[in-house]
């Protein structure tokens, strides 16, 4: 992607002001934001795969290197710290000459523990944000990851950048390419094993690179919700495939999920009528409305697609009444996305923290924010048969209302989940997954 510089630098831009606000109600003089560490498994010498501070990614593209450090405070040009140690044994990365450099007073890092003499002299005025309070504290930071910055930070992180809009136009790009190798893979009859290969293959993305541990489900496999198995066995015979999978972009994620029949028929029809559902679920999200009203409102699709589908014998107002509809759709609409794939500050009502809680009857919901322009969401109803959920509902006095025999004969299958990123502007949605050539 050619990264527009001016996109970049009025990104930073937006990042000093709110850090302008946040120190601010802090009483503060800036932050010190960490990378991070590497961190070695229980008596071994090896190290998980690095995962950057989300708010030290938020500020540049620097995911895989541990160590380095921003001092930020809203009005002078950022610091960046960059580690650069000298080592034979593991890859040193190059001296930064990015798109981004410009907009940092950069220093080289030779020692991770000599960072002291670069930081800030009078630390009270400074807060620490970053994993490793020890570290921290060892370099006499009294305030650490202090709420009020970090409520501050989550709640207007929700309003993406243009140049954050492009890294997650681009993160959609890439996902699909490899969706469309994932289903290739499938119908070429691969096993779980072999499509997620081709993903990541297509992706040019390695399992530590792409944003979450992807789910890669044959037949009944699609049932289980979060499914992380790669089952390298070739199934005997392969009915339905759904894949739940993103990729990254300057630390940025998409996160998609599509389902597939080998053969036409119900379920393929299933597949179809959810399909729907997701476009018309994204033309109710706009500004002004309760994000809540998609999860109310992905309760009446499913109701109707199960009255439909001849699953139950009974009204689709009646199926959501009866709460039957929570067993074939037991999780939340969709999500905040950006730099995490569950963005963060979906569960507040103000900029201060003030936790607003996902609905009782709707436990699982992740953002009970009203929708605004410039937000990034996921949206993505399912209709799953769920053997643990359906023997509940068998058991209950609800089981007179469903037929049986179809949910036996579609149980093989497993599910079905179509997810698409969104952006909500102030006029229009702009759906990146479709547009970037997924249907
Ligand atoms: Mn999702």
């Amino acid at each position: 992607m050619t990264v527009q510089v001016d996109r970049y630098a009025a990104h930073i831009e937006t990042l000093q002001k709110r850090t302008r606000q946040a120190i601010e109600r802090e009483g503060i003089d800036g932050l010190v934001i960490h990378s991070g560490q590497g961190k070695r498994l229980f008596l071994d010498d090896n190290h998980y795969p690095f995962k950057v501070n989300p708010q030290f990614k938020a500020w540049l593209p620097v995911v895989d290197n541990p160590n380095c450090w921003l001092v930020v405070n809203g009005t002078d040009k950022p610091k960046l710290i960059f580690y650069r140690p000298l080592d034979f044994w593991h890859k040193v990365p190059p001296e930064p000459n990015e798109f981004w450099t410009d907009c940092f007073d950069i220093v080289m890092l030779k020692q991770a523990d000599m960072v002291e003499k670069y930081l800030p002299f009078d630390k009270s005025r400074y807060a620490y944000v970053g994993e490793y309070i020890e570290v921290a504290k060892a370099l006499g930071f009294e305030n650490v990851n202090p709420d009020r910055v970090l409520h501050y930070l989550h709640y207007h992180r929700s309003f993406k950048t243009d140049y954050e809009l492009a890294c997650m136009r681009e993160a959609n790009q890439i996902a699909v390419r490899a969706h469309k190798a994932a289903a290739d893979a499938f119908l070429a009859g691969e096993s779980e094993f072999g499509i997620n290969l081709a993903y990541n293959l297509a992706a040019q993305q390695g399992e530590n690179d792409v944003p979450y541990t992807g789910i890669v489900a044959l037949n009944e496999h699609a049932s289980i919700l979060h499914y992380m198995i790669y089952d390298t066995a070739i199934p005997d015979e392969h009915r339905s495939f759904l894949i739940d999978a993103g990729a990254s972009c300057h630390g940025y994620a998409s996160d998609i999920t599509r389902t597939y029949a080998k053969q036409t028929g119900a379920f393929a029809d299933l597949i179809t009528e959810v399909d729907a559902l997701t476009l018309a679920l994204i033309d109710e999200l706009k500004p002004g409305v309760p994000y809540p009203v998609l999860q109310t409102k992905a309760h009446e699709g499913i109701g109707r697609i199960l009255q439909q589908a001849g699953i139950v014998n009974m009204s689709a107002e009646d199926c959501v009444a009866e709460g039957i509809t929570k067993t074939f759709f037991p999780h939340g609409i969709g999500h905040f996305l950006g730099l995490q794939v569950h963005d963060v500050g979906g569960l507040v009502s103000d900029d201060r923290g003030t936790p607003c809680a996902a609905p009782d009857d709707h436990p699982f919901l992740r953002c009970t924010r009203t929708v605004e322009a410039q937000q990034v969401f996921t949206v993505e109803p399912g209709l799953y048969f769920i053997e643990s959920l359906l023997a509940d509902l068998k058991a209950s006095e609800q089981s007179k209302f469903i037929n049986w025999d179809t949910v036996a004969a579609f149980k093989p299958f497993g599910g079905i989940r179509i997810e698409d990123n969104v952006i909500v502007h102030r006029d229009r949605n702009e759906n990146m997954t479709r547009e970037a050539g997924l249907n």
